[in-house]
C-alpha cells in the first residue's frame, strides 16, 4: 500500500537542537497531511543553506540543486507536470540574495508553485555572515563595524511587484504557520510565505522571543484584496504584521500560458520526443 505520510524519520537531523526549522518541517508536514496531499505527487524543490536541507526531511520528491537556484527548476516541474503540487523552499540568503533575481522573475510569471522562505534574518549554513534581511548595525563576522545596509522587505517587493499571494507567519506558532502554509498551497498561482525563524546559534539578536515581542497578527478585518493597504501594512517596521497580506484574484500562470498546452493539454513530461527533431531545431537556430 502506497505510503501516504510526509513523515520522514529516516535520516539524521542535521539542524541545531531548538532552531526554527522543526518548527517549520512540523508545520509544513501537517499542512501537507491536512490537505490530503500525495507524497508521490508532492515536489519539494530547494537550494543550499541550513533552511533547503527541509526537503531530505520530508517524505516526499526532492530536487535540490544550486544556491539561490530552486525557483527556476521548481517552475519547470509545474510546467512539464501541472498535477504536481510545488513548494519552493530555502532560507532568506537563499531565496532573496543570491536566488533575488530569480524572485522577481517568477512572481511576473506567476507560476503554480508555493515558496517558503525560513527568513531568519542571517546566513545560518556558513555561520552567520548578514544576509539581505539582516537588520542594519548587527555585528557579524564579517560585518565587524555593523550592517550599513538597510534590510530588504520581502513583503512589500512582491505586493508592489504584483505576487498575487503574499504572506508572513512566524515559526513561534507552528499552528498560524500550518494553516498560512495550506492557504499558501491551495491558491492557483505564485503563493510567498516569508517565515520568521529564529537561528538560535548566529543570531543572538532575532531570538524567538525577539519574534514574539516584535510580530502581532493582522486583524480579522484587514482586507487582503487591497494592494495598497496591503503594501502600506507591509512597510510596518516598529512591530511586524504576521498573516496574509494580499491575495489577488486568480489569474493565468505560467504553465497555463505556454504555448505547448494551447493545442494539446498531454503533460509535458508524458510526451514522447524526437531527439532528431532537437538536432535540426538546434542546427537550424543555432548553429
Ligand atoms: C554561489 C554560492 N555562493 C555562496 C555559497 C555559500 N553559501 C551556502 S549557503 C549560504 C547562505 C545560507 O543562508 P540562508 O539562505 O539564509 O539559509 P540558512 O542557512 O540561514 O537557513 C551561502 C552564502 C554557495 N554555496 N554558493
Amino acid at each position: 500500500m502506497e505510503n501516504r505520510s510526509f513523515q520522514y524519520d529516516k535520516s539524521e537531523i542535521a539542524w541545531c537542537p531548538g532552531c526554527g526549522n522543526f518548527a517549520i518541517r512540523k508545520a509544513l508536514i501537517a499542512a501537507l497531511e491536512e490537505l490530503a496531499l500525495e507524497p508521490t505527487k508532492t515536489v519539494l524543490v530547494s537550494g543550499i543553506g541550513q533552511a533547503a536541507k527541509l526537503p531530505h526531511y520530508v517524505n516526499a520528491h526532492v530536487f535540490n540543486g544550486l544556491h539561490g537556484r530552486a525557483l527556476p527548476p521548481a517552475t519547470a516541474i509545474k510546467a512539464s507536470n501541472p498535477e504536481l503540487t510545488v513548494i519552493a523552499v530555502g532560507g532568506d540568503g537563499d531565496m532573496y540574495g543570491e536566488g533575488g533575481n530569480h524572485l522577481l522573475h517568477a512572481i511576473r510569471r506567476n507560476p503554480d508553485i508555493t515558496l517558503l522562505v525560513h527568513d531568519n534574518m542571517i546566513y545560518g549554513l556558513t555561520k552567520g555572515q548578514a544576509s539581505p534581511t539582516t537588520m542594519t548595525g548587527m555585528v557579524t563576522p564579517v560585518q565587524v563595524f555593523g550592517v550599513a545596509a538597510k534590510p530588504l522587505n520581502p513583503l512589500a517587493l512582491a505586493i508592489a511587484m504584483g505576487a498575487p499571494f503574499v504572506a508572513r507567519a512566524s515559526a513561534a506558532d507552528i499552528e498560524q504557520t500550518k494553516e498560512t502554509i495550506k492557504q499558501a498551497i491551495g491558491f492557483p498561482g505564485f503563493a510567498l510565505v516569508d517565515i520568521f525563524q529564529p537561528c538560535i546559534s548566529f543570531n543572538k539578536l532575532n531570538t524567538f522571543q525577539w519574534f514574539k515581542e516584535h510580530t502581532y497578527y493582522l486583524e480579522a478585518g484587514h482586507d487582503p484584496a487591497d494592494p495598497v493597504k496591503a503594501f502600506a501594512r507591509a512597510l510596518e517596521a516598529e512591530k511586524l504584521p504576521l498573516g496574509v497580506f494580499f491575495k489577488s484574484p486568480a489569474r493565468a500562470t505560467f504553465e497555463a500560458n505556454l504555448a505547448v498546452y494551447k493545442l494539446n493539454k498531454d503533460p509535458l513530461f508524458k510526451r514522447s520526443r524526437s531527439m532528431e527533431s532537437v538536432r535540426e531545431f538546434m542546427k537550424k537556430n543555432y548553429s
